[in-house]
């Protein structure tokens, strides 16, 4: 085992990003890419305040606890690990609702925060459900009720696009020039979504304010990517015989990337030189990434989660699986794609399969399967249905779909029980009990749901029939024998 430690750089940083969404993800990428930064640069007008606005209360005290120091365990291998230690945040804040149901524990102090002078650009990772949009249309949810209640009381905001409202309306009383909004989670044309929620967010308080934001505000769209798998006990057990013991620590792969659109009206890092990609479309870079990788990533968690496959590791160290998803990059995903000249695709798809098999990462099948309702469009059903629209079948995808409805179910194929951790489960559990075993009545009720799945698709009696057919075969015939059947049409 070749292990590198790299101490985090000695000196402090003004605090001029505000991160939403302390997560795993933020810790082991935009925190490492400033890391990187300071190691190099004699600039210290950049650090960082990170806040959880729903959840992870314990991971802001703990961190603090920390004076703010923590570890990222970056796996090139089993055989090679570099423990970097990340020191540039300087604050952490929460502003969701405590044990005892009140919210906003540091709410005035995220505000002011935000509204300060100093601050010049906000990153956020509050995964794809914190925008409140509809995944397929990307209008603004007014009637979910936490954007409901940030309409009611928008000086007390509860949700990310509410806050970006609340201290950019607190900017333009003052005076002040806005901050830039560089949205990181896995969104097709993250920055325009964003703006989207945030405009017609403030648009339902004051016409000006959204005018304002349309007009002044930067929402540069970005795309990132680094594995970062939720920690489990045996991490961090593997950790402690490296000698770090952190509770704030954080096991990624060595990659990492991250393409930003180059629009930063009140500045930026200089970070090009620490490896982050300055481009003026995002575009093609985030459809690749997110029909290649996460398409493939969502195909292996729910025929994996069904078949009692624990980790994307095990699904791909089987032949079947890895058929399929070379099936589905190679024909399905990458003929949608308009990439610039030179682009390699099949060769993405193998550094894929290998970023896959890093056996170092327990990435759980179930951890991806959160969220099918809001993941799906971007990572399947725009690519199937431009497949379709081109007269070719999309089998794989079929497959993926089926898998997902049978998921929802909240049992694996031999009868194992798991949550189905998703904003539309309740939505799941009455289809399965109105429709039970009657594969083509379920199939039909879900595509039915519009804020999935577009019409067009719903519509389409070859794409249903073959998810219908995969859906029979999966729950009566179970996973080797439905992937040896579809692998032998190819
Ligand atoms: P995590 O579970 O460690 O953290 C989730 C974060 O989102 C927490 O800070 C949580 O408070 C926040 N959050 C969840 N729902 C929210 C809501 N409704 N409103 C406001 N905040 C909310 O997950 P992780 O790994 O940090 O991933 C977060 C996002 O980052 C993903 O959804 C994805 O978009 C993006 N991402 C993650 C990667 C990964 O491999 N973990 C890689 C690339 C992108
Ligand atoms: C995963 C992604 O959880 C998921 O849905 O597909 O978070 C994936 O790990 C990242 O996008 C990799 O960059």
């Amino acid at each position: 085992m070749t292990t590198a430690h790299l101490p985090a750089a000695p000196r402090e940083g003004r605090v001029s990003i505000v991160h939403l969404g302390l997560g795993a993800f933020h810790r082991a990428h935009q925190a490492v890419y400033l890391e990187r930064y300071r190691q190099r640069s004699e600039d210290q007008a950049w650090g960082m305040s990170s806040a959880n606005l729903r959840g992870g209360v314990a991971l802001v005290d703990a961190l603090r606890e920390a004076e703010y120091r923590y570890h990222v365990a970056e796996y090139a291998d089993s055989d090679n690990v570099t423990l970097r230690e990340v020191g540039v945040i300087e604050e952490t804040l929460f502003s969701g609702r405590d044990e005892d149901g009140h919210w906003g524990r540091d709410l005035d102090a995220l505000l002011s925060r935000l509204a300060d002078d100093a601050v010049r650009i906000v990153t956020l990772t509050v995964t794809e459900k914190g925008y409140f949009l509809s995944p397929s249309e990307g209008s603004l949810l007014r009637d979910d009720p936490q954007i409901a209640a940030d309409i009611a009381d928008p000086q007390a905001p509860r949700t990310a696009p509410g806050i970006l409202v609340e201290a950019l309306a607190r900017r333009r009383a003052a005076g002040r020039a806005p901050f830039t909004v560089l949205c990181c989670d896995n969104m097709p044309d993250n920055g325009k979504r964003t703006r989207a929620a945030v405009t017609q967010l403030a648009a339902c308080r004051d016409a000006a304010l959204a005018e304002w934001i349309e007009r002044e505000v930067a929402f540069p769209c970005s795309m990132v990517d680094r594995i970062v798998p939720a920690m489990t006990e045996a991490d961090f057990e593997r950790l402690k015989a490296l000698g770090i013991d952190d509770p704030n620590a954080v096991v990624s792969e060595a990659f990492i990337q991250w393409v930003v659109e180059d629009d930063f009206p009140q500045g930026r890092p200089d970070w090009k030189a620490d490896g982050v990609e300055m481009v003026d479309d995002v575009a093609p870079f985030e459809t690749m990434k997110l029909r290649m990788l996460n398409g493939s990533h969502s195909l292996i968690a729910y025929l994996g989660a069904l078949g009692g496959i624990e980790t994307v590791f095990e699904a791909v160290s089987r032949s079947d699986i890895t058929a399929l998803l070379r099936r589905y990059m190679l024909s399905e995903a990458a003929p949608t794609l308009s990439m610039p000249e030179g682009t390699d695709l099949e060769a993405y798809a193998d550094q894929l399969l290998e970023r896959f098999a890093n056996d170092s990462l327990r990435h759980r099948t179930q951890q991806i399967a959160m969220d099918g309702s809001q993941k799906l469009p971007q990572r399947w059903l725009q690519g199937a249905l431009s497949r379709l629209e081109a007269g070719e079948a999309v089998p794989c995808t079929a497959l993926g779909v089926a898998a997902w409805i049978r998921y929802t179910a909240g049992q694996d194929l031999h009868g194992s029980g798991y949550k189905v951790d998703d904003p539309l489960a309740d939505t799941f559990a009455r289809l399965h009990k109105a429709h039970g075993e009657d594969a083509e009545a379920l199939v039909t009720a879900f595509l039915g749901l519009d804020s999935v799945f577009p019409s067009v698709l719903a519509g389409h009696t070859g794409f249903v029939e073959s998810v219908i057919q995969a859906y029979r075969q999966l729950d009566s015939q179970g996973l080797d024998d439905t992937l040896s059947s579809l692998n032998a049409t190819h």
